[in-house]
């Protein structure tokens, strides 16, 4: 069995839902074959979002991690290449904070790479039929900051975990007025199931395209 520890995010900008926790929910619900499944909620907080992370990860003492958050407007399941060090809020965080060209980790480095097999994780999501892609940034709000925070933990202290984050659209009630894309809680915790146990059993990513010209 592996050990995998899936986080999703509390509603914020003012939407009474968040797709990543309903999703992350389900899918731990019903783990796939050969996974031992952990859910956990995180606040859309900075600085907060990344203690309960830890908590969470030294509590489950998972092998892997799967972050996942909101990425409402995004029309597929992205899978996020690279964490930067830097926090530059559009709006407040739950507790009200704005931070605004923040080091997340002052002297760390620029940015870490996902420790996740991103371009096998998107080919084992689009073979079950979901839309999916690699994504080059994921901004330089919460997420992203959780992201980094995770990417900093397992390179300066927890060498043999690997994790990663996964940008989902919004779900079809929270854009019945508006022409958005979304995807329902069921489609994206298929995938985050097949993302599971892809990077469970991969250990070197496959090499094939996956970029963008901008
Ligand atoms: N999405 C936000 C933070 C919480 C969430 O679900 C983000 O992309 O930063």
């Amino acid at each position: 069995m592996t050990r995998v520890l899936l986080t999703g995010f509390a509603p914020f900008d003012g939407e009474s839902t968040n797709p990543s926790w309903q999703a992350v929910r389900a899918a731990a619900g019903e783990p796939p074959t050969g996974i031992e499944a952990f859910a956990v909620e995180l606040p859309c907080v900075y600085g907060a979002s990344v203690a309960v992370l830890r908590a969470a990860i030294e509590e489950t003492r998972p092998e892997i991690v799967v972050c996942v958050g909101q990425a409402g407007g995004r029309p597929d399941i992205t899978v996020e290449r690279l964490a930067v060090n830097v926090d530059d809020a559009r709006i407040p965080d739950a507790s009200g904070a704005e931070p605004v060209d923040e080091a997340i980790v002052p002297g760390g480095p620029a940015a870490y790479f996902s420790t996740l097999p991103v371009k096998a994780c998107v080919a084992a999501v689009r073979a079950a039929g979901l839309p999916a892609s690699v994504s080059n940034t994921a901004g330089t709000y919460v997420c992203n900051h959780v992201f980094y925070g995770l990417a900093h933990l397992i390179a300066t202290e927890l060498p043999e975990l690997r994790g990663g984050f996964v940008h989902v659209p919004y779900a079809p009630e929270q854009v019945v007025d508006r022409a958005q894309p979304s995807l329902p809680a069921a489609a994206v915790a298929r995938a985050l199931r097949e993302i599971a146990v892809t990077a469970a059993h991969t250990r070197t990513d496959l090499r094939i395209a996956g970029g963008a010209t901008h």
